[in-house]
C-alpha cells in the first residue's frame, strides 16, 4: 500500500482539436480513473489533473484545415471532450485548458525562472522555412522520413511510429504540411534545452530509480516499454532541443528577444498540469503547492506510449532544473490500441468516437470501461473489434456479474421479502468463501497498488464468478424446501459476496457500482478496507427488488456499428455516389487536351489559369492545382478536360471546362488524368 499523503495524478492533455476515440481512452483515461477513484477509495487525498491541449501546429493545422481561428477550433473540442469525459464518468478533479490566461502566466513565470537559472541554452540555426507560406517549419508543420525507423511520415519534433524525439533538420527528404513543397534553411535563434547535461542523473533516476543519491521509485514497477524507451533515448545520445517556435498562436516568450515566438507545445503543455492544480486548488480553497512540490506525494503521468520520451525525460528536466518540484514516481504509459485490424486514424476518420459511442450505447459507459480495461494494451498493442466488445458484454458481464447478483437478489426477494436472512451454521464451502474472497481481494489490490489495472479489474471479476459457483454448488433453490436454515446461510453468504462486489467494481464500474449500492439500499458508503467481510450486510437489512445491472448486446446492434465503421473510414475510397445510367454518362464530353500556357491566379493562392487546346479550340480553364504543380512545369502536358461544362468566373476569370485531376482520399497526392498513349488533342474520352 503507498505510503504517500498525497497522490497528484495526470492524464495526457488531448489536443483540443478533434474529438476524443476509444484508442484516446483505453490508451490513458480509463486507466487513470480507476486509479484515482482507487486511491480516493483508500482514502488518499488525490488530485486528479487533466485539460486541453490548445497549442502547436496540431491545432492551427487543424484550424487551417476548418477554415476557422485556432481559438475557435479549442473552443469547439474543449466542450466536446470535457462532456464526454464527464459522460464516460472520468471523475477528474480539474479538466482545465492550456489556453487560460492563467495557464499562461503559470508558464510564462516557469520559463523566466529557467531561463534566470541558465537552464537553457541560446543557439541561431538554419531551420526549415516555407518560403510559400512564409513561416519557420517546426514539430507538425514538417514532415519526413524518420531517421530511425525509416516511418514515412515521422513530425519535425517526434516520429509517432517509434517515439523518437526528432529535430526537423533530422527528417529524410522533409516537406512542408503546408505547402507540400521541400522547404528551405533560414536562420533563427531559439532557446534550447541542453538534455546531454542530464544524462548522469537521468540514466539514475530511470535504470536504478535514484535520484540526488536517494532512493526515489523502485524502477521494477515501472513497464519494461517504457524503461526501454527512455534508455534507448538516453543510449542514441540526449541533443540540445529547442524550447520555443516561430509562430504566433501559443504561449509568447516572455523575455527580451522572444518578440514572434512562442513556448514549444512540449514545454507549455505540461506545465499545464501545474497550472491546472493551481486552478483547481483555487476554486476548493487548498494550496496547491504540496501537490508539486512536497516529497510526501505520489506524482504519476498516465499516458500512451508516443508521450513517453516527453514526460520521463524532457518534464523531468524541467521539474529538476527548476528546483522546486518533485518528479514522477510512476509512468504507466499504454502501448496502442488498434481498430478492426487497422490503426485509429482521426486524420481518415477511421475511429469509434466517444460521443458516438455515448450516444450509440445510453446508459451502457460501464461496458465501454470494462472492455478497454479487459484489452488495455498495458504491455503491448491491443485491438478493439465489435465482436469482442459485445461476446465481453453477454459473456462476462451479462453472465457472470449480472447474474450472480440478479439471482442473489431475486432469491432473497423471493424467499425472505427482501431481508437479509442470518447465518446459522457454517459448512466448510462458507468457510471457504471467506479465504477466497481475501485472496481475490488481496490480489486485486496488489496489482491496483503496481498498475496492473486489467488484471486488477480481472480480479473483481472473480469475486461473481466465486459468487456463482458458491450458488451453482449449493443449490439454495433445491435444497429451500427441505433445509431452510441452510437456504439462510447460503444466501446471507451471497449477499456478503454482492455487497463486496458492489465495492471491488467501484474503480471499474462506477456506474454499476452507484446503482448496486441502490439495489442494496446501502445507506451508507462501505469502506475500502472493509473489503473481506462476510457482514458488510447486517441480518435483517432490507435490500430492494432486483434490477438487471446488464442487458444482451444483440448482433443486429453489432452488425450497425461494423458498417457504421466502413462506411465513415475515408481511406478505403469515399463511399460511392448515387447510381448513373449510362445516358447520364454520355452526356459528358471528355477530350484529351494539352496545356499550352499556365500562370498563377492573381487572387488565389491555390488557383493556376491555363490556355488549353482541346483540339476543338483554344480556351482558357481555372484549375486548383497551385499546390501541387508549378505553372512552369506543366505546360505541354496532355490532361482530360470536360469541355461542355458550362463556363463560370472563378475569382474574377472566366473558366470554359474542367481539367480531371486523380486524388488520394487524405490529399496527400493529386495528378492529371492524361492517357497512356500519345493520343490526339480532341481526341475522346468514352
Ligand atoms: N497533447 C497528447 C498527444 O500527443 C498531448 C499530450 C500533452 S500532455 C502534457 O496526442
Ligand atoms: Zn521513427
Amino acid at each position: 500500500m503507498s505510503s504517500a499523503k498525497r497522490h497528484t495524478i495526470t492524464a495526457a492533455l488531448p489536443y483540443a482539436n478533434g474529438p476524443l476515440h476509444l484508442g484516446h481512452i483505453a490508451g490513458v483515461y480509463v486507466p487513470a480513473d480507476i486509479y484515482a477513484r482507487y486511491r480516493r477509495l483508500t482514502g488518499g487525498d488525490v488530485a486528479f489533473i487533466c485539460g486541453s491541449d490548445e497549442h502547436g501546429a496540431a491545432i492551427t493545422l487543424r484550424a487551417k484545415k476548418e477554415g476557422i481561428t485556432p481559438q475557435e477550433i479549442v473552443d469547439k473540442y474543449h466542450g466536446i471532450n470535457k462532456k464526454a469525459f464527464e459522460d464516460l464518468g472520468i471523475s477528474f478533479d480539474m479538466y482545465h485548458r492550456t489556453s487560460d490566461p492563467m495557464h499562461h502566466e503559470t508558464a510564462q513565470e516557469y520559463f523566466k525562472v529557467l531561463d534566470e537559472k541558465g537552464v537553457f541554452t541560446k543557439d541561431t540555426s538554419e531551420q526549415y522555412y516555407d518560403e510559400e507560406n512564409d513561416q519557420f517549419l517546426a514539430d507538425r508543420y514538417i514532415t519526413g522520413e524518420c531517421p530511425k525507423c525509416h516511418h514515412p511520415s515521422a513530425y519535425g519534433d517526434q516520429c509517432e511510429n517509434c517515439g523518437s524525439a526528432l529535430s526537423p533538420t533530422e527528417l529524410i527528404n522533409p516537406k512542408s504540411t503546408l505547402s507540400g513543397k521541400t522547404p528551405v534553411l533560414r536562420e533563427t535563434s531559439h532557446w534550447y534545452l541542453p538534455m546531454e547535461r542530464h544524462e548522469e542523473w537521468l540514466r539514475d533516476w530511470i535504470t536504478n530509480g535514484k535520484l540526488d543519491g536517494k532512493q526515489h521509485h523502485d524502477p521494477k514497477v515501472w513497464r519494461k516499454q517504457v524503461l526501454g524507451q527512455c534508455m534507448s533515448w538516453i543510449d542514441g545520445g540526449l541533443q540540445p532541443r529547442a524550447m520555443t517556435r516561430d509562430l504566433d498562436w501559443g504561449v509568447k516568450v516572455p523575455v527580451d528577444g522572444g518578440e514572434g515566438k512562442v513556448l514549444y507545445v512540449w514545454l507549455d503543455a505540461p506545465i499545464g498540469y501545474i497550472s491546472a492544480t493551481k486552478e483547481w486548488a483555487k476554486q476548493t480553497g487548498k494550496d496547491w503547492e504540496p501537490y508539486w512540490k512536497d516529497e510526501d506525494t505520489e506524482l504519476v503521468h498516465f499516458l500512451a506510449k508516443d508521450n513517453i520520451v516527453f514526460h520521463c525525460i524532457i518534464f523531468p528536466i524541467l521539474l529538476k532544473a527548476h528546483g522546486d518540484f518533485i518528479l514522477p514516481q510512476n509512468i504507466p504509459a499504454n502501448e496502442f490500441l488498434n481498430l478492426e485490424g487497422d490503426k485509429f486514424s482521426t486524420s481518415r476518420n477511421y475511429a469509434v468516437w466517444l460521443h458516438d459511442y455515448l450516444a450509440d450505447f445510453p446508459g451502457q459507459e460501464d461496458v465501454l470501461r470494462y472492455v478497454l480495461c479487459s484489452i488495455a494494451p498495458e504491455s503491448k498493442d491491443a485491438e478493439f473489434t465489435w465482436k469482442d466488445f459485445q461476446a465481453r458484454n453477454n459473456n462476462e458481464l451479462v453472465a457472470n456479474l449480472g447474474n450472480f447478483v440478479n439471482r442473489t437478489l431475486v432469491l432473497t426477494n423471493k424467499y425472505y421479502d427482501g431481508i437479509v436472512p442470518s447465518a446459522n451454521e457454517y459448512h466448510d464451502i462458507d468457510r471457504s468463501i471467506t479465504l477466497e474472497m481475501a485472496e481475490i481481494i488481496n490480489t486485486m489490490n496488489a496489482y491496483l497498488e503496481t498498475f496492473r489495472l486489467r488484471d486488477a479489474q480481472a480480479e473483481m471479476m472473480n469475486l461473481a464468478r466465486l459468487g456463482n459457483k458458491y450458488l451453482a454448488d449449493t443449490e439454495p433453490w433445491k435444497l429451500v424446501k427441505t433445509d431452510a436454515e441452510r437456504v439462510q446461510t447460503i444466501m446471507h453468504i451471497a449477499n456478503q459476496i454482492v455487497a463486496n462486489l458492489s465495492l471491488a467494481m467501484t474503480p471499474f464500474l462506477p456506474f454499476t457500482a452507484e446503482k448496486l449500492s441502490k439495489l442494496l439500499n446501502l445507506e451508507t458508503e462501505l469502506k475500502w478496507d472493509e473489503l473481506g467481510s462476510l457482514n458488510l450486510l447486517s441480518t435483517g437489512h432490507q435490500i430492494n427488488k432486483a434490477e438487471l445491472l446488464f442487458t444482451k448486446i444483440e448482433d443486429d446492434i453489432i452488425e450497425a456499428q461494423v458498417a457504421k465503421l466502413k462506411s465513415t473510414d475515408t481511406s478505403k475510397h469515399k463511399p460511392m455516389k448515387d447510381e448513373i445510367s449510362f445516358d447520364d454518362f454520355t452526356k459528358l464530353d471528355i477530350r484529351v487536351a494539352t496545356i499550352l500556357e499556365a500562370q498563377k491566379h492573381e487572387n488565389a493562392d491555390k488557383l493556376l489559369v491555363l490556355k488549353v487546346d482541346t483540339g476543338l479550340d483554344v480556351r482558357t480553364i481555372v484549375s486548383g492545382i497551385a499546390s501541387y504543380y508549378k505553372p512552369e512545369d506543366i505546360v505541354g502536358k496532355k490532361v482530360s478536360v470536360l469541355l461542355n461544362l458550362a463556363p463560370r468566373k472563378i475569382r474574377g476569370v472566366e473558366s470554359q471546362g474542367m481539367i480531371l485531376m486523380a486524388e488520394n482520399t487524405d490529399e496527400s497526392e493529386l495528378a492529371f488524368v492524361a492517357p497512356e498513349k500519345d493520343i490526339e488533342n480532341g481526341g475522346e474520352v468514352r
